[in-house]
């Protein structure tokens, strides 16, 4: 506690935003699905709100589930019955959702993301154990 204080340091610069090894998409995500695969234009985002765009490119109906969980990617419990997985597992968080749209179409969803490790997926049946999901990081 000395009296002399308030020593300013050299440079005034607050911290920037340390850079991505990712691509970084502020705010925008840009995805497309067919059978069976989800492709993504960002591994990475910070977080915050996102707008999810999702392309139906297939040729039947598909949807975009944006999941926030640890699990690895593909590995989210599939019910042998449903062929799906339950959106209220409590390994798994079910952020916010495009909702199954037709062969050729697109829709969108905005989403409030935290931080953390996320899955886009299809959850329609048999579609995820199919390979409808993509990883997506969520930084702060
Ligand atoms: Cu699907």
């Amino acid at each position: 506690m000395s009296g002399t204080g308030d020593s300013p340091t050299a440079s005034g610069f607050g911290a920037f935003d340390q850079f991505s090894p990712f691509t970084v998409s502020t705010g925008a995500v840009s995805t497309t699905g067919r059978e069976w695969a989800i492709s993504s234009t960002a591994k990475s985002v910070k977080s915050g709100s996102t707008t999810f765009t999702f392309r139906n490119g297939g040729t039947i109906e598909h949807e975009l589930v944006v999941v926030k969980t640890d699990l690895t990617l593909g590995d989210i419990p599939i019910d042998p019955v449903a062929k799906k997985f339950d959106e209220e597992d409590p390994s798994i968080e079910v952020i916010g959702e495009v909702f199954e749209i037709e062969a050729g179409s697109t829709g969108n969803v905005v989403l409030d993301l935290p931080p953390g490790n996320y899955q886009l997926v299809c959850n329609l049946a048999g579609h995820y154990a199919n390979g409808m999901h993509v990883a997506l990081r969520v930084t702060n």
